[in-house]
């Protein structure tokens, strides 16, 4: 209880940030988007997102700290489309309760007017659970936030339980292979397996292919040699405050 009303607090008084992780197109070694990460700075300890999301989505809080989110991700790519030409996205966890909203499309869609963005600066990762849970709800507004331009990814896929049926119809522009998988590439035949057939499967689909969490080389040549060429990861980098991205965002002009 006393979590919840520190947390409650906190997003009155503006304790909460955002950290980004670059997402690398090893090709190129460019930086082809970030993930934003959200963090609490209570004092002077940063409380990682695995500390307070949960409660946040218990006690509803997730809500106003989900808008102070949207609204704080576009402001930061207005600032780096203005200082740096970044013409990439920053995409956001989007928690599952947040669904149950029937002002989302609104919600987002104000957030990036208030900056003059255009809406594909905004990605959603959006997990299999999350959009299984409640498909006849979730359908209709995956396709309206695909119509305004806001493309949606599946997070740590492989790990759910989502109809390949379902997979065919829904308007999802990207996967991205869970961490579970990437960390025994090279190791496993089992891990590069599971990693190659998802690979195919966005082939097939159309759909762009990510991995996260890669933290060595084995695992990088692994994933480029089965043709996933996005990733994200320790290798390349933590997830870090906007002031320590600009080495990366110098390279997006
Ligand atoms: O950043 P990190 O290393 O600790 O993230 C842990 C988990 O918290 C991840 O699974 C991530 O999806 C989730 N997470 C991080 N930021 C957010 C956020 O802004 N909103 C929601 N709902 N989940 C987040
Ligand atoms: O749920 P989601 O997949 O959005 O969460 C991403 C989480 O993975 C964050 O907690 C982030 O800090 C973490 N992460 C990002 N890169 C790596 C990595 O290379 N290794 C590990 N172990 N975790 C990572
Ligand atoms: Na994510
Ligand atoms: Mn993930």
């Amino acid at each position: 209880l006393e979590l919840e009303s520190a947390l409650h607090k906190a997003i009155e008084r503006d304790e909460l940030v955002l950290h980004y992780q670059p997402k690398i197109d090893v090709r190129s070694a460019r930086m082809v988007g970030v993930e934003a990460l959200m963090r609490w700075q209570r004092g002077s300890v940063l409380v990682p997102p695995g500390d307070f999301i949960q409660l946040a989505e218990d006690t509803g809080l997730i809500v106003p700290m989900s808008d102070w989110l949207l609204r704080e991700a576009a402001r930061q790519v207005k600032e780096w489309q203005t200082n740096f030409g970044f013409s990439d996205s920053i995409a956001v966890n989007l928690p599952n309760r947040l669904f149950e909203r029937s002002d989302l499309v609104e919600k987002i869609h104000s957030c990036v007017s208030a900056y003059g963005v255009p809406h594909r600066s905004i990605q959603l990762e959006i997990t299999e659970t999350g959009l299984m849970k409640d498909l006849q709800n979730v359908i209709p507004l995956l396709h309206r936030l695909t119509e305004i331009g806001v493309e949606i990814s599946i997070d740590d896929f492989g790990t759910g339980y989502s109809s390949l049926a379902y997979l065919t119809t829904l308007p999802i522009a990207e996967l991205k292979i869970d961490i579970q998988f990437v960390r025994d590439l090279g190791i496993t035949p089992q891990s590069s397996a599971v990693v190659t057939a998802i690979i195919a499967l966005a082939r097939s689909l159309g759909l762009r292919v990510i991995a996260e969490g890669v933290e060595n080389l084995r695992q990088m040549e692994v994933l480029h040699r089965l043709g996933c060429g996005v990733m994200q990861g320790f290798l390349f980098s933590r997830p870090i405050p906007a002031n320590e991205l600009e080495s990366w965002l110098h390279q997006t002009v």
